[in-house]
This record gives structure tokens, C-alpha cells and sequence, in this order.
């Protein structure tokens, strides 16, 4: 039984992975999360206060989080900003918490001798060709496109020579699109669900040949806590579940599993250096860490994500204008 101190558990992966720990381990945790407009308290509702609190504090601060550190017996780390879309309206905050934030946090780990687990992203390889066989592996080269995917990577990189030069005791791990409960409505599924249910239309970027990799966040909790288990020092996982989709495709699933007809969509403004496809070649992982994904049905996943929106309109109401306001600037 130990003392987690998990960055970012109050946005939509982190949060999901504070559930996971506490139903799965009797490990206590601390959030560390700045509860930016992509962080939300609600989202820890319900959970034993003997076993989670929430500290409000920012990642960039050295003073707190090496005191939060000294007091853990190991830190995951899933603060971040998260969407490409606002990292090409804005980088700065992208440069601010991705880059620096992280810099805080492993020269805190490297005083205190901590463990430390890097949560990263698959968009740090760049994209594949649509009719490439090709899926992203632990050896593909860093080819970052968006200012948001630069800051990953370069987190990356951080994290990486922190452990070889320093000793620190580091994993990390590059996953695909998560999908689920508690995501913010600026992104692509939780987005067109939420403008189905306030009666407007789907927003697809482009043609829609751009293709995801899915992954439920139930999965990449789970697949997190293995590597923080089992995963050897200084290793990258990739972790992904084989959940291929272009954007057509999904959004149309959407449409059909709402009861609306398929064409009930806009095309809108592609996005700036959009990339093309991401696939992730899990299967290192998987048997070293033994590892398996449980929701291979993304259409009943769909489903259930599409469920727990449906039922909890007072969670993403309050911010659903805002975000569609800046979309429509973006002409998006
Ligand atoms: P999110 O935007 O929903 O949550 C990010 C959280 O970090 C929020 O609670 C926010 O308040 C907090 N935060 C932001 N800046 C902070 C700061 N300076 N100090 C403290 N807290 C801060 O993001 P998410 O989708 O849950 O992603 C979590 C992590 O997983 C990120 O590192 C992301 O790169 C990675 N990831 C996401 C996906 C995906 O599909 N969403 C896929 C692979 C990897
Ligand atoms: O309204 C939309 N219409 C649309 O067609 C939005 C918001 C997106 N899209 C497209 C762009 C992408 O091809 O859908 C796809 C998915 O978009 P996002 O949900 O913004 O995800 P993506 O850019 O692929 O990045 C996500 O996966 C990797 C997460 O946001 C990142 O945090 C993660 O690292």
C-alpha cells in the first residue's frame, strides 16, 4: 500500500485513473491538478476522502510539488494541455505546462529519489499514411506536427534524459485516442454527441479520411497502473487496442446509434497540419505486461459513452456554449 501523487486527476484520463486505483489497489492518492477549464472537482465526486485529495495547485510550481513529492511514494503524471486545436490558437500555455511542468516535476523526483511514471501520446511519432500497413512502435522516430504533440515529445525527451543522466527512476508510456465518460466536449466523440443532444449539427473536419486509433480510458487506466507495477526503468509502452476508425466512420456510428440519419453532419475547416492516421503496435506491451484491452467492441462502447452523456447533461451544459463559441471564430 502506497501514496500516489497523480498530476492532473481532474481532468478526464487522470480521473479515470484516480477511480481505477482506488477500486482496484488500496493505494491513497493525491491529486495535483490546477483545475483549468479542463479540470473539473466534480469529477473526483464520490470517491473516499480517506484515500483522495485534491490539491488546487499548478505543475509549474517547484516550491509544491516538491513538497508533495517528498510526501509520495510515487508520482504519475498526466497534466497536460490536452487539444491540438487550442495548442494552434494559442501554444504558449501548451509550451508553459507540457514543458515546464514536467521539467518541475522530474527535477523534484530526481531530489527525492522518486518513482516516476510519464503518461505521453501517440501524436509524438507524427502520422502514418492512410494506406501505410505501418503502426507506430517503440523504435518509430519523434516526428511531432501540432504545437501540443512538439510539447508532448519534447516532454518526452525530458523524462528520458532525466532517467539516463540522473538515475531517475522513470517509465513512460505513449497511448492512442481515449474515448469514454467524463471527456471534454471540445473533443471529436464527446463533442458530436453533446451538439446531437443540444439539437445542433456534427462538425467534421475536412473529408473525414483522417483515422484514429480508440482506445477505451478504462483500458489506458489499467494498462498505466500494469507499467507502474511492472514496467522496467527507463522503458516506453506503447499502449493501444487496436481500434482503427477514420473520422467518417465514427461520426456516422455516432449519428446512427442517436437515432439521427447519417448525413446529418457539416463539413467544416480542417485543421492546420491535420494528421492523417495513428496506429499503435501494442504488442510488447501486451505480453510483457500482460495487459489486455476489455472493451474490443467500439460500437458498444460508443454506446455507453454515448449513455453517460445522455444522462449527464448538467455536467457538460455549463460548458458547451463557451466551447462551441470558440470553435465557430475558428470557423470550426
Ligand atoms: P485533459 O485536458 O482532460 O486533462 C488535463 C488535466 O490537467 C486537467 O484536469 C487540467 O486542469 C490539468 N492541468 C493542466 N495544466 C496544469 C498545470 N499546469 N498544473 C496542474 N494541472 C494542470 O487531458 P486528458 O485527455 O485527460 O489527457 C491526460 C494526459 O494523457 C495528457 O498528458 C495527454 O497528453 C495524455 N494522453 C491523452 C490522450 C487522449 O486521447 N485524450 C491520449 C494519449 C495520451
Ligand atoms: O469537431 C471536430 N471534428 C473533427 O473532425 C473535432 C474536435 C475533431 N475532429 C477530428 C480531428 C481528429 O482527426 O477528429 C479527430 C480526433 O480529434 P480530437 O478529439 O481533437 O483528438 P486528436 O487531435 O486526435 O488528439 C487526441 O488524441 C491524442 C487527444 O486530444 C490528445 O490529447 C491525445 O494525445
Amino acid at each position: 500500500m502506497g501514496k500516489l501523487l497523480v498530476t492532473g486527476g481532474a481532468g478526464f484520463i487522470g480521473s479515470n485513473f484516480v477511480r481505477h486505483i482506488l477500486e482496484n489497489t488500496e493505494h491513497s492518492v493525491t491529486v495535483l491538478d490546477k483545475l483549468t477549464y479542463a479540470g473539473n472537482r466534480a469529477n473526483l465526486d464520490g470517491l473516499d476522502p480517506r484515500r483522495c485529495e485534491l490539491v488546487a495547485g499548478d505543475i509549474t510550481d517547484a516550491e509544491l510539488v516538491d513538497s508533495l513529492v517528498r510526501d509520495s511514494d510515487a508520482v504519475v503524471h498526466f497534466a497536460a494541455e490536452s487539444h491540438n486545436d487550442n495548442s494552434l490558437r494559442d501554444p504558449w500555455p501548451f509550451v508553459h505546462t507540457n514543458l515546464i511542468g514536467t521539467y518541475t516535476l522530474v527535477e523534484a523526483v530526481r531530489h527525492h529519489g522518486t518513482r516516476f511514471h510519464h503518461v505521453s501520446t501517440d501524436e509524438v511519432f507524427g502520422d502514418l499514411e492512410l494506406d501505410d500497413p505501418a503502426k507506430f512502435t517503440e523504435e518509430t522516430p519523434y516526428n511531432p506536427s501540432s504545437p501540443y504533440s512538439s510539447t508532448k515529445a519534447g516532454s518526452d525527451l525530458l523524462v528520458r534524459a532525466w532517467v539516463r543522466s540522473f538515475g531517475v527512476a522513470g517509465t513512460l508510456s505513449n497511448c492512442s485516442n481515449n474515448y469514454g465518460p467524463y471527456q471534454h466536449v471540445e473533443k471529436f466523440i464527446p463533442r458530436q454527441i453533446t451538439n446531437v443532444l443540444s439539437g445542433s449539427k456534427p462538425k467534421l473536419y475536412g473529408a473525414g479520411h483522417n483515422v484514429r486509433d480508440w482506445i477505451h480510458a478504462d483500458d489506458h487506466s489499467a494498462a498505466v497502473l500494469r507499467v507502474l507495477e511492472a514496467g522496467e526503468i527507463g522503458r516506453t509502452y506503447l499502449i493501444g487496442a487496436d481500434g482503427e476508425a477514420d473520422n467518417l466512420t465514427v461520426l456516422r456510428t455516432i449519428l446512427r446509434l442517436m437515432g439521427r440519419p447519417e448525413d446529418e453532419f457539416d463539413h467544416v475547416t480542417d485543421r492546420a497540419g491535420h494528421d492523417l492516421r495513428y496506429a499503435i503496435d501494442g504488442e510488447r506491451t501486451r505480453q510483457e505486461l500482460g495487459w489486455e484491452p476489455q472493451f474490443t467492441d467500439f460500437e458498444s462502447g460508443l454506446r455507453n459513452t454515448i449513455e453517460w452523456y445522455t444522462e449527464h447533461r448538467d455536467w457538460w451544459e455549463p460548458v458547451k456554449e463557451a466551447t462551441e463559441a470558440k470553435y465557430r471564430e475558428a470557423g470550426q
